[in-house]
């Protein structure tokens, strides 16, 4: 079964489950927000950014960041972690964009998603952009690069994500907006410091095996058929790994979200395995696609 993404002419998202209005209450329960304990569409009305990215730290530093770009606050001016009951996931607002973290892989993503959808929804948010911010291995390219993705795929390289629903494999699609891939390309000629191109993003659901590693605790194929691999992605257009792309695509375009993704490569992976830079170095490539975004969001505001 193929599900087809959804487009919400009102700009409102789309939540495309009948059970949701029959229900009194929903408990967001990994955000630690609710429809009865939190007034959303206060808290989260004039939202029109999200950004999302692996780590809480890293989101945390984003919104200070994006606070500062904005105008909003000086230097070291934190705001409170919007979901500071729960450990799983924290949350900041710097005006109207909203920084969320959703840990590493498919798995964990897929639950932020799933009950951010829903806030953005019960909050009754209009014309939401939705940028996932990460980090990612390079393919043929120069680490610190950045790519802006045009279709996530799978490790088969095809532009679909499995999702196993009552026992079923349901294939949903992985298209991202094309016009705001290029919005952001064009912002990043502004950025001229470091590398940024567009290109396919493969995701997997390992980060050692799954990526064609020959460091991890299994390895079962020798560097020849690695290489092989690579290069065959490469050739069908695959310029980064990660491991959140395809879900992330598939649930935002379902529910009428405008996404992208832009992640930095920390490394070549033609060149090799590891992850050799220094804490600085790797720091610093981490803050360009939260570059770009900030010179985005400015450019839409309409910001000096
Ligand atoms: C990029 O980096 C993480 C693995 O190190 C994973 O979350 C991803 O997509
Ligand atoms: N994240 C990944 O998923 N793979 C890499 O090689 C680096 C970061």
């Amino acid at each position: 079964m193929t599900e087809t993404t959804g487009y919400s002419g009102s700009g409102l998202v789309l939540v495309k489950n009948p059970h949701l209005d029959l229900m009194e209450e929903d408990v967001l329960y990994h955000l630690d927000l609710g429809t009865k304990t939190h007034n959303l569409p206060e808290m989260f009305g004039d939202i029109k950014f999200v950004c999302v990215g692996g780590s809480p730290k890293r989101m945390r530093a984003f919104a200070q960041f994006m606070r500062r770009e904005l105008g909003l606050a000086g230097p070291g001016e934190d705001g409170p972690d919007t979901c500071g009951g729960s450990d799983r996931y924290a949350m900041y607002r710097a005006g109207p964009v909203l920084c969320i973290s959703h840990g590493m892989g498919i798995p964990s993503i897929s639950i932020m998603l799933h009950e951010l959808i829903k806030l953005l929804h019960h909050a009754k948010c209009r014309d939401v952009t939705i940028i996932r911010i990460g980090t990612s291995g390079g393919l043929g390219i120069e680490a610190g690069s950045v790519v802006i993705t045009d279709t996530a795929v799978d490790s088969s390289f095809q532009p679909r994500f499995e999702q196993v629903v009552l026992g079923d494999v349901v294939v949903r699609s992985t298209e991202l907006d094309k016009g705001l891939a290029e919005e952001l390309l064009a912002c990043s000629r502004d950025l001229p410091d470091f590398p940024t191109l567009i290109g396919h993003t493969m995701c997997t659901y390992d980060f050692y095996e799954g990526q064609g590693r020959l460091d991890g605790a299994l390895c079962s194929f020798s560097s020849e058929k690695k290489l092989e691999y690579l290069r065959r992605a490469y050739d069908a257009g695959v310029r980064n790994i990660e491991m959140e792309s395809t879900a992330f695509a598939a649930l935002c375009g379902l529910c009428g979200l405008k996404a992208a993704v832009v992640c930095v490569a920390l490394l070549d992976r033609l060149q090799g395995d590891q992850i050799r830079e220094s804490h600085e170095v790797l720091w610093e490539y981490q803050q360009r696609p939260q570059r770009l975004i900030a010179a985005f969001i400015r450019n839409r505001l309409r910001l000096p």
